[in-house]
């Protein structure tokens, strides 16, 4: 397939080229989506974050569809919190912190049900997870191998938070060299002026970290 212009991308339309494009579904997990979670306990309203969902699900159907790989990536610990800074676990006053026992298991960490996807967004056989300790995908995972693997050059960011993961992933995959288009409607925050200004950061300056827009344009083109 060869590259499909998106014209209603900012600051500048985004020439995609989906054989070298990844969607990449950052931490639809139920810690942070789900009420009850942890993100609830930390006082935020998870309702922010699961309108994300269905434009997310429709966005993945076209990617696989279009035989775009689908990655997805999952932040959390060893039960043993042993990939967890202890800055990172004291940070803030949460009723609950990482590792305790909250609602759906243990608080982000891997194999409790909390810190798995959401449902609706759930991963097929074959497509990659990718658990991060970190706020970025790339930082202590072997995302850039993946995606050197696999010949990937360009990717389509979502999933959440946007200001936290999304932010931070799209930083380094920056500065790795990746063109990082942020789907707007499939990207979440808790808090709305976040969600405004995050994506006016990535865009701005002429595109200093890449290019914004809507599902809609990017299932256009995909189709
Ligand atoms: C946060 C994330 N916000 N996935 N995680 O702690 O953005």
């Amino acid at each position: 397939m060869t590259a499909i212009a998106i014209t209603s991308a900012t600051p500048t339309p985004f020439s995609l080229a989906p054989g070298a494009t990844a969607l990449i579904v950052i931490d639809m997990q139920r810690d942070f989506l789900l009420p009850g979670g942890f993100g609830e306990s930390l006082g935020n309203d998870v309702g922010m974050l699961q309108k994300v969902v269905a434009p997310l699900a429709d966005l993945i159907a076209a990617a696989r569809t279009a035989g775009v790989p689908v990655i997805h990536t999952r932040e959390g610990h060893r039960p043993d919190l042993s990939d967890c800074p202890p800055a990172k676990l004291l940070r803030g006053s949460p009723s609950q912190r990482i590792g305790d026992p909250g609602r759906f298991g243990r608080i982000l960490i891997q194999g409790e049900y909390g810190h798995d996807i959401v449902d609706e967004l759930a991963p097929i056989p074959g497509e990659v997870v990718i658990d991060k300790p970190g706020k970025g995908a790339f930082y202590a995972t072997e995302l850039q191998s993946v995606l050197a693997d696999a010949g990937i050059t360009q990717l389509l960011v979502t999933g959440v938070t946007t200001e936290v993961c999304v932010h931070t992933t799209v930083r380094e995959a920056n500065d790795r060299g990746y063109e990082c288009l942020v789907v707007s409607d499939c990207v979440g925050s808790y808090f709305p002026e976040f969600q405004r200004v995050g994506l006016d950061m990535i865009s701005a300056q002429g595109g200093i970290f890449g290019w914004v827009a809507p599902s809609s344009a990017v299932i256009d083109c995909l189709a």
